[in-house]
């Protein structure tokens, strides 16, 4: 096996002998081969519009649903994978039949070919700069797909955005395409990571409501519970459905603690809190909980025995030998395995305590807005200091919460992501009644900061978006991630530092063109970059 793709890819080159995230070598491989199956039917559907074809529209559910179960912690169950690269290959030759003449050449389907491993290995592409542009794009687009899968389950689809995340994976398999062809495909993906992000924040405020400032419990009460974690709202919205009046409650993990501050959530009185900290800590926050757990996304990490039987998957997640529960054809999941196990097991034991904020998506803060521009105009607040992306398991990682408490007082935090557990929980106060960490929610919601940075821009006239008082400090971990990044590069975002190290699968030469035309930089010391960010003001 051969993957590079996030944060701790081993040794910072890539896992060769086993996934440092648990993923194995035979996982690894099938994983490879579900993509390669998703660029060979996107190379057809792409054919097929090139051809004015219609191409059915459950090609693009197909498509964004493999992305997703092969980025970084989603799935790792090899027989649904399989399936899945098999269903995709199948629908690839049926289609492939309606080019007649100009039908291509594709996979035939069998697993055990020499020729598929090598083809589908990252490592196919020699020039080590060619590939590592190419897995930027690629991972940029399983971002992409990620959030355009949220969206259609939500009923939220764009055929403009479809077409093209299937006509830049086909781009990815024509070895003659150059790096600056791919550099440009890349700020190409990443202004449509920006209208996914969009997409889905309509999808999910038209569906559950504008996000409100709210006050998230950490404490918990006497009853079973069940855990949620991933990024699904749907997935949350029919697990309280059903579990309303059971007498069985009901936690967010991680990235679901945002779902709190939607409207339509809070008439549940049996959504009690949030339940500890990032995706990397579950392993004893599953011990402690002691209830099932419903894993709707990412990040999974693989299971210990002693409760890998009350965790169960959905969607795009997987993990063999756990149950999955499928949506039925109009997209209902029976829960009720979960309540009834829910119901046999002791409540969580407490293990914090007190509440965290969430809720400070673009609405809210921008009926704040008044307040925001008066505080800059004021100077009361200097800087706005996005800290946005993805929480790891990495020691490095340490660095973010010392950076956050370390930040001047008047400065403000804007996080999405789980990268908010290193700081959310510190009580680094309020300036002039606005609190010091504005969390917009999930990775996704990272449209968010874009769009009140947008509206900043506009209110002080500003020309360019690096005029305004935003400094950009991102931590990364897996593709959706890299959507985000691309998204902030698309707009013309500069200096962006991005850690706790340089993605592996960007190459020195690679690396220099992004240095050189974003500006973008790595982090160092809490103590260097403090002067670095904050000497010329
Ligand atoms: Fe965090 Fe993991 Fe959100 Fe990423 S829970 S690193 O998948 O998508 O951010
Ligand atoms: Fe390694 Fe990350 Fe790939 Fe897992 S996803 S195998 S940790 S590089």
């Amino acid at each position: 096996m051969f993957c590079y793709q996030c944060q701790e890819a081993a040794k910072g080159v890539g896992c060769t002998i086993a996934g440092v995230c648990g993923k194995t070598p035979e996982v690894a491989h099938i994983q490879d081969v579900l993509l390669y199956a998703a660029r060979e039917l996107s190379c057809v559907t792409t054919a097929l519009r090139s051809a004015h074809i219609a191409v059915p529209s459950q090609v693009d559910e197909l498509v964004t649903s493999a992305l997703f179960a092969t980025i970084t912690n989603a799935n790792f169950d090899k027989t649904a994978l399989t399936q899945c690269a098999t269903h995709l290959i199948e629908v690839a030759h049926t289609l492939n039949s309606q080019l007649g003449e100009s039908a291509l050449t594709l996979w035939d389907g069998n697993f055990e070919s020499d020729e598929l491993a090598r083809l589908a290995h990252v490592e196919a592409v020699e020039n080590p700069d060619v590939r590592s542009v190419r897995e930027l794009v690629t991972y940029g687009l399983k971002g992409l797909g990620a959030y355009a899968h949220h969206a259609r389950v939500l009923g939220f689809s764009d055929a403009a955005i479809d077409t093209f995340l299937q006509q830049a994976l086909a781009a990815t398999s024509d070895i003659t395409l150059t790096i600056d062809q791919l550099l440009a495909l890349a700020m190409e993906v990443g202004s449509f990571g920006v209208k996914v992000m969009a997409l889905l924040d309509t999808a999910n405020t038209t569906r559950f409501g504008n996000p409100q400032a709210t006050e998230v419990s950490l404490e918990v009460r006497s009853n079973p519970a069940i855990l949620i974690s991933g990024h699904d709202l749907s997935d949350l919205e029919q697990l309280l459905e059903q579990t309303q009046g059971t007498g069985v409650d009901v936690y967010t993990h991680c990235e679901m603690l945002p779902a709190h501050a939607y409207p339509a959530f809070k008439k549940y009185d049996n959504l009690v809190g949030n339940y500890g900290g990032a995706w990397w800590n579950q392993r004893s926050d599953i011990e402690q909980f002691h209830g099932p757990v419903l894993f709707t996304t990412n990040c999974i990490v693989p299971p210990r025995e002693s409760y890998k039987a009350r965790i169960f998957t959905t969607g795009c997640a997987g993990f063999e030998g756990c149950t999955h529960i499928e949506a039925d054809e109009h997209g209902h999941k029976d829960f009720s395995q979960l309540i009834a196990m829910a119901r046999l097991c002791s409540a969580p034991e407490p293990i914090e305590s007190g509440s965290v904020m969430c809720g400070f998506a673009h609405n809210q803060v921008l009926s704040l807005a008044d307040t925001v521009v008066d505080a800059i105009k004021s100077g009361a607040v200097r800087q706005f200091v996005v800290m946005a992306g993805c929480d790891g398991r990495s020691k490095q990682r340490s660095y973010y919460e010392d950076f956050a408490k370390a930040l001047p007082q008047d400065t403000i935090i804007l996080t999405a992501g789980c990268a908010k557990y290193r700081y959310n929980k510190l009580n680094l106060g309020t300036i002039g009644g606005i609190p010091r960490v504005l969390d917009a929610g999930q990775c996704n919601d990272c449209y968010s900061l874009v769009a009140v940075a947008l509206k900043l821009q506009e209110v002080f006239g500003l020309s360019d978006i690096n005029d305004l008082p935003i400094i950009y400090n991102i931590a990364w971990y897996e593709q959706k991630a890299v959507i985000v990044l691309l998204a902030l590069l698309s707009l013309g975002v500069k200096n962006i530092h991005l850690g706790p190290t340089l993605p592996a699968f960007i190459s020195p030469a690679v690396a220099d063109v992004l240095v050189k035309n974003f500006g973008i930089a790595s982090i160092s010391s809490v103590e260097h970059d403090m002067k670095e960010f904050f000497c010329n003001d």
